[in-house]
């Protein structure tokens, strides 16, 4: 107990280390996790989450990157995770993003931190919102969760954002294909990265009419919140196009902000977070070792047409 307390204390007061350690704990649940999450609720302000995801190699590090350094000169403090959904284990690229990133995590105001969340108890989703809590409670501003573009990752990571960008590039196929796998629903705007590449002008174009398009239709597409996702240009490499990130950034803030779309994301978040741990806590209190020994006699029962499921299942819960 005196640990976690001095725990607190040190990551409360922003010390990294602790930060570190902290964010640890709630990935793996060990037994400083409940502690340093009772602590953090209650402390939790407006850190702005900023969703950052796209394909592979897209550019997305050198783009936190590059905006974190521009964030920070204006003495704001930034927290990065990247969320890597498809490794256990810190694997090479990670390794490279950590390598290329530890100059910024040596600022005072910058905090780095890299999570593989493959089989993460909870799941992506409340690892990444729980993370963000945590460095939010600690003081940080904004906050930036970085992940690859793997099918239900970046829809995880959308939904523990209130601002999601979606980093595409000239090669990384055309705007259709973003279209379909569901990513004009979940841009906030989106970046065209590499814009120094060939083909750039034309994949911008293609990414302006498919927007166009979605946003003109009556389809399922139109954005009930009225806010119309737009397209940045940027060479991250190069610092190029990253202050107008930042104001499409700030832009979207202050929607959220004006209204209540911003407590309402939020509440959502809280909601699903509630009852998913609701759900974790009554099924493991259920599954007692009596009622497991119950159930592989049940099976036996049914196997052996002898009990309905239904009845079966209505007999352990009346228990
Ligand atoms: N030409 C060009 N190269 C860039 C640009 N931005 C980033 N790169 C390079 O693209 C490569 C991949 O960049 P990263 O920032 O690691 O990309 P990522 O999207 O974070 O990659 P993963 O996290 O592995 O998916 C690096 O070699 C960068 O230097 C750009 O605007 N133009
Ligand atoms: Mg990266």
């Amino acid at each position: 107990m005196a640990a976690t307390n001095e725990l607190i204390a040190r990551l409360l007061a922003g010390d990294k280390l602790a930060l570190a350690r902290a964010i640890s704990s709630i990935e793996n649940q060990d037994e400083n996790s409940t502690g340093v999450l009772n602590e953090v609720d209650g402390r939790i302000g407006w850190a702005h989450r900023v969703g950052i995801t796209g394909p592979p190699g897209a550019g997305k590090s050198t783009l936190v990157g590059k905006l974190a350094a521009a964030l920070n000169d204006r003495g704001r403090r930034v927290g990065i995770i990247a969320v890597d959904p498809t490794s256990p284990f810190t694997g090479g690229a990670l390794l490279g993003d950590r390598i290329r990133m530890m100059d910024l995590g040596l600022r005072e105001g910058i905090f780095v931190r890299s999570m593989a969340t493959r089989g993460s108890i909870g799941g992506l989703s409340r690892t990444t919102q729980r993370a963000a809590d945590v460095l939010d409670a600690a003081g940080y501003e904004v906050v930036f969760l970085e992940t690859v573009g793997v099918g239900q990752a970046e829809l995880d990571v959308a939904e523990a954002a209130d601002t999601t960008i979606v980093v595409l590039t000239p090669e990384s196929g055309d705007a259709v294909q973003a279209m379909k796998a569901g990513l004009m629903e979940i841009a906030d705007f989106f970046v065209l990265n590499k814009s120094d590449r060939p083909g750039a002008d034309q994949s911008y174009n293609a990414l302006l009419n498919v927007l166009q398009i979605t946003q003109t239709s009556s389809s399922v597409n139109e954005r009930k919140d009225g806010w119309s996702p737009f397209v940045v240009k940027t060479v991250a490499s190069q610092n190029i196009g990253i202050e107008q990130v930042i104001e499409g950034i700030q832009k979207h803030h202050q929607n959220m902000m004006s209204g209540d779309r911003l407590i309402e994301k939020r509440k959502d978040r809280l909601r699903k977070l509630v009852i998913q741990l609701v759900e974790d806590k009554t099924r493991s209190a259920f599954w007692t070792g009596d009622r497991i020994t119950r159930l592989e006699d049940g099976l036996n029962l049914i196997l052996g047409n002898r009990k309905s499921t239904l009845q079966f299942v209505e007999e352990l819960i009346k228990e």
